[in-house]
């Protein structure tokens, strides 16, 4: 029986840890959408972290962890840096910067495409504060010409001394293997904090309601910015080697419940599909999956979902 507080494991046949290994972690931190849980799912070569085009579609900290020779390093995705209007806006910042704090590497991810714009200035603002060393990322490059990238480098640097400037797109794979090259020169000496076989402290439970929430955002494509959330309720594992997962997408009103369930209920059955086919790549066996979903106004301001969500202790 697999336990769903673990998070998911890679293939085993790694190698055991050596007397000379090195560990340490990796902060990306960047303005919403900038493309951090793309990188961090390249990184480590799994997905770990869930993607939308959307702005704030990380909520919370995920851990990802990849071994390069001796070093193994752990990445930590946070939610995008913006100004918080609400509560719940208020512990991703939190989140964000709080997953800096402790980093052996803060790395700033820049969609490249929109340069020094507010955003960005309050996050180098920020940086200054921190008083932390930091590199600059600058990401998305497949979307945007050369001469542009060395005007963007120049305005960032004037304004923040970054110790190394990377160029790279998260999507296609561009110059990652040379930033995690870096990476891994920088992590200090140390024993590994993560058996070598796994890849993310996410647990199965949580990571199978962002499965969910990945494909509610990306069905309803503007309808609903982030007024939603989803709960893995139920987990059973069945004696036929299958797993019953049920689980709620929390709305804030009766109109969004609508817009969820779709008419006849299609809306809602192609989200469960969607769903139940990446958790059943993901877990390796059948999965049935229900679906259920609930009206509570203030969901992000209720201690419970944001503990669920991992925002508050
Ligand atoms: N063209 C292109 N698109 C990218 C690249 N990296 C990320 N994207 C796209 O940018 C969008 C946002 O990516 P995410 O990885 O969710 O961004 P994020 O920074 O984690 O966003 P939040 O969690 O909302 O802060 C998605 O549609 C990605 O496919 C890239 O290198 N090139
Ligand atoms: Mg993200």
């Amino acid at each position: 029986m697999s336990n769903t507080e673990q998070g998911i494991n890679a293939p085993q046949g790694e190698t055991t840890p050596h007397a000379n290994t090195r560990c340490g972690f990796v902060a990306i931190i960047g303005a919403p959408n900038a493309g951090k849980s793309t990188l961090i799912n390249q990184l480590v070569g799994a997905k770990v972290s869930i993607v939308t085009h959307k702005v704030q579609t990380t909520r919370t900290r995920v851990r990802a962890v990849t071994i390069v020779d001796d070093a193994q390093i752990i990445f930590v995705d946070t939610p995008g840096i913006f100004k918080p209007k609400r509560r719940l806006d208020e512990a991703m910042v939190e989140a964000a910067w709080g997953g800096a704090a402790d980093a052996d590497v803060i790395a700033l991810l820049v969609d490249a495409r929109r340069g020094l714009d507010e955003e960005n200035r309050r996050i180098l603002d920020g940086l200054k504060k921190f008083n932390r060393a930091a590199v600059l990322v600058l990401n998305k490059i497949d979307l945007i010409d050369k001469p542009k990238l060395l005007e963007l480098t120049e305005a960032f640097t004037s304004e923040f001394d970054f110790d190394e400037v990377f160029m790279i797109s998260a999507l296609k794979g561009e110059g990652i293997e040379d930033f995690k090259q870096y990476l891994a020169s920088r992590m200090p000496p140390g024993p590994w904090l993560y058996p070598p076989d796994q890849l993310s402290d996410l647990p199965l439970r949580l990571l199978a309601a962002e499965i969910t929430r990945e494909k509610l955002y990306l069905r309803l494509h503007d309808e609903l910015p982030y007024a939603s959330h989803v709960e893995t309720e139920q987990w059973e594992e069945r004696p036929d080697g299958s797993v019953r997962i049920e689980q709620v997408i929390y709305v804030q009103r009766d109109s969004q419940k609508k817009i969820v369930i779709g008419k006849g209920g299609q809306t809602i059955k192609a989200i469960g599909q969607a769903a139940r086919e990446e958790l059943q790549l993901l877990l390796n066996r059948k999965v049935h999956l229900f679906l259920f979903v609930k009206v509570r106004e203030h969901w992000d301001r209720d201690p419970e979902r944001l503990r669920a969500i991992g925002l508050l202790d």
